[in-house]
């Protein structure tokens, strides 16, 4: 913490200056992936093949290596500039992101309303936040944050790159030092609740294969049927694998505007698990002008009616299922 907490201090420059000094060092190695060695297992061709492939057959997810888990991926790394230290206090999350020539890259997609999606989230999966940095024309992306209680945390960029024209998730850690009381990761349930709304859950993760997950909101009891627009949908569903957090990349059904989808009470997403396990689902949805996040356990063993709600909940105006 310390050196990115000083290079934070003395500001932009010197954090420029910085990279500068380690891209003419001899420390540059580590710092970029290597075309030869270091991609080795995630080449360049090969992992492009394996995300399009992902992207358009579904049925094959379990054969790609899930996003997430790495801090550099087809040539771009994930760079932490500046990180939080303390718990309970705001202060800057700052980041880069180094091109495959180890530049910041400053060119990048919009995707899902924005160009750079963050999520940080506690290792044991709580203290859920999904934020929009500010990006800087050097290409440091920089947010205030806080984050509650000691542990370790880790951070998701979310993005595409205009040059690599398809969408990345890196990952690093972030450690807030003191007593850490690790969560267990609460029970599988249908429902939860968040400021007085109660969001049910049907279908499931299915093991390798696309599934159908929808989430009704309610709000006493009365279902909730002017949803808002939030990132281009009517919800926004990310969800992490327990044990090593594999982000899975999750499309919603439909979108405000498209003549078909309805603004509540229910929203449909398609999601493929890469495995059977433990997930936990985090949904953004916005309503009375706030963004809320309902959070749910649920296990992909095959047996928890994914495949089935896939049936049930197909569209009643026979529009074929969303996909990117
Ligand atoms: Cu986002």
């Amino acid at each position: 913490m310390n050196v990115p907490a000083k290079l934070g201090l003395y500001g932009l420059g010197l954090a420029v200056a910085f990279a500068g000094a380690m891209g003419a060092g001899g420390l540059v190695g580590p710092l970029l992936p290597d075309t030869t060695e270091a991609s080795g297992h995630t080449g360049h061709e090969d992992t492009r093949a394996a995300d399009t492939t992902a992207e358009e057959t579904p049925m094959d997810g379990a054969h790609t290596t899930p996003s997430g888990l790495q801090i550099s991926q087809d040539g771009y790394t994930l760079t932490p500039v500046r990180t939080p230290g303390r718990a309970g206090e705001e202060e800057t999350l700052s980041f880069r992101v180094l091109g495959p020539g180890g530049e910041p890259v400053t060119a990048f997609d919009e995707s899902h309303d924005e160009r750079m999606h963050l999520i940080v989230v506690g290792r044991d999966m709580s203290g859920y936040q999904h934020v929009h940095p500010e990006m800087a024309q050097d290409g440091t992306w920089s947010i205030p944050l806080e984050l509650d209680t000691p542990g370790t945390y880790r951070m998701f960029a979310d993005f595409v790159p205009r040059e690599h024209g398809s969408g990345l998730t890196l990952g690093a850690d972030l450690t807030i030092a003191g007593d850490q009381e690790p969560q267990t990761l609460p029970a599988p349930a249908r429902t939860a609740e968040v400021d007085g709304y109660t969001v049910t859950l049907d279908g499931g993760l299915v093991p390798g294969r696309a599934g159908a997950i929808t989430l009704t909101v309610t709000r006493d009891g009365e279902e909730v049927t002017d949803l808002e627009p939030y990132l281009g949908a009517y919800g926004h569903l990310v969800a992490l694998r327990a044990g090593d957090l594999a982000y899975l990349h999750v499309h919603p059904e439909g979108e405000p505007g498209d003549g078909a989808t309805e603004p509540g009470p229910e929203i449909t997403f398609q999601a493929t698990a890469p495995s059977t396990g433990d997930y936990r689902l985090f949904l953004d949805f916005k309503h009375g002008g706030e963004v809320r996040t309902a959070e749910f356990t649920v296990t992909a063993d095959g047996t928890n009616g994914g495949s089935a709600t896939t049936e049930e909940h197909t569209d009643p105006e026979g529009h074929a299922p969303h996909s990117h």
